[in-house]
């Protein structure tokens, strides 16, 4: 299994112009805000302070760039649903993530968040939209889970996979798995999933299907 050796911030972008030159396959990171995000992208880089995780909702305003193991990108993007952002700042969260996924080919796999206690909110709806849309494969990654009991979660996960199984079956959706930083959970799953990705062309998937 792919192993993480080697993890820096390379920079916040805040305007699609800033792009990084280099272009490597990118694992895009989205959710609202106070999800777990940048608990997510830390853990998966066995480290604890790479991407700033905070309990102060919506502090991530930039697209933020990781390079890993100096081969493909982390992409922590901005969190969403954050009651107190202007109206204004809104739309252009809005255009700067639309015309970011609209960039296609370098996006290898988003991992969408929701928090396992919760239903998908329309903001996270619209998310899977735009990924559906933009051809994107996804996976639909339910975090806390040490938030629930075990039966709980399994309920949840079960009904998460039925109502979305049309994403599944005829959609760019490869699954919905629960993930914990605090337990670990789902994480060895995840980085065989992100491995997995870099395999496949959006092109063969459309061939295989
Ligand atoms: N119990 C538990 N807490 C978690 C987990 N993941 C994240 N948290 C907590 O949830 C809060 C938000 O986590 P972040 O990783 O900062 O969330 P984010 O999605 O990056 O938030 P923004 O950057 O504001 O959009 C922090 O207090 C984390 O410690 C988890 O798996 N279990
Ligand atoms: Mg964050």
């Amino acid at each position: 299994m792919i192993k993480i050796t080697s993890a820096e911030f390379l920079q916040g972008v805040a305007d699609l112009r800033q792009l990084p030159k280099r272009e490597l396959k990118e694992i895009l990171f989205i959710g609202r805000s106070n999800v777990g995000k940048s608990s997510l992208l830390n853990k998966l880089s066995n480290r604890k302070n790479l991407a700033r995780s905070s309990s102060t909702p919506g502090k991530t305003r930039e697209i933020n760039y990781y390079l890993i193991n100096d081969a493909f990108y982390f992409v922590d993007l901005p969190g969403y649903g954050y009651a107190k952002v202007p109206e204004q700042m809104r739309a252009g969260w809005k255009k700067l993530i639309e015309n970011f996924l609209k960039r296609g080919d370098p996006i290898a796999i988003a991992m969408q968040l929701i928090d396992s206690r919760q239903e998908p909110t329309p903001l996270d709806l619209m998310m899977m939209d735009w990924l559906e849309y933009y051809e994107i494969p996804y996976l639909l990654v339910l975090t806390k889970s040490d938030k629930l009991p075990v039966s709980k979660l399994g309920k949840q996960i079960e009904a998460y996979k039925e109502r979305f199984q049309a994403q599944v079956a005829d959609g760019c959706c490869s699954g919905v798995v629960p993930f914990s930083v605090v337990s670990g959970d789902g994480k060895n799953g995840l980085m065989k999933m992100i491995e997995g990705s870099f395999k496949e062309t959006r092109t063969e998937k459309k061939e295989a299907v």
